[in-house]
């Protein structure tokens, strides 16, 4: 049902009530299937069509964002060229990062992850999701503001991520940093900023994770 409420268009809330077995339930399986997410750095050339992406990008764009301004735009990167000056922009950055700008503690704290300045995923996946901030938007020639926009697109980020696994596929939330050679190399307007590079795909078929533990939820919650 639609209605006007204080001049402005309104329409019923309708979801089915899920009684309290079924929350019991449903919660249970929807972390046991979140909990089986991991991070994949070994992605396999295996194709996946850009109809399941554009599927994965809508279900990011459900995110809730600041004043309703959805202050995101995702470049999906497909094209082998534009893959590889990517790849190699993002590895001289990286090469600087773990050879001369990262302490010690940092390079430490990365060692049971496995990285290094090196980044074939950046290749071999069949997409990169390119998330780029806008910190502003724009109607014709002026200016919109946003409004908390880091928190809008990492809900947004956060969305995405879910729905590749819930999917069947793996994604690494890559951090090149700085990266904004992704603005040059995308031709993206002054308004966007880089915020996360995201490859996507299928995990190469024989591939290792660390064994990491996550906290649990006593070291991760209060309750009052
Ligand atoms: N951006 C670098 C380093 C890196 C930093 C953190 I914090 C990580 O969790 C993982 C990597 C890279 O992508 O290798």
């Amino acid at each position: 049902m639609k209605r006007d409420i204080d001049g402005f268009p309104y329409q019923s809330y309708i979801r089915p009530l899920v009684n309290e077995n079924e929350l019991m339930v449903r919660s249970e399986q929807f972390y046991q299937e979140m909990d089986s997410r991991r991070t994949v750095r070994e992605f396999s050339d295996r194709p996946v069509s850009l109809d399941v992406v554009k599927n994965l990008l809508k279900t990011a764009g459900t995110a809730p964002s600041g004043a309703h301004k959805q202050p995101w735009t995702f470049c999906v990167v497909s094209n082998p060229d534009l893959k590889k000056k990517i790849r190699e922009a993002a590895e001289a950055e990286e090469r600087k990062n773990y050879e001369e700008r990262m302490n010690a503690a940092w390079i430490q704290d990365l060692k049971p992850l496995g990285t290094n300045w090196e980044k074939p995923f950046l290749e071999m996946a069949p997409h990169l999701i390119a998330i780029f901030k806008k910190t502003y938007g724009k109607e014709g020639d002026h200016k919109v503001q946003h409004y908390y926009v880091n928190e809008s697109v990492g809900l947004a980020t956060g969305f995405l991520l879910a729905a590749i696994h819930q999917a069947g596929l793996v994604a690494l939330t890559h951090t090149p940093s700085p990266m904004n050679f992704l603005s040059k190399i995308l031709e993206r307007p002054e308004n966007e900023k880089p915020y996360l590079l995201i490859p996507i795909g299928y995990p190469l078929p024989e591939t290792f994770v660390p064994a990491l533990q996550r906290k649990p939820l006593e070291e991760i919650a209060v309750f009052y």
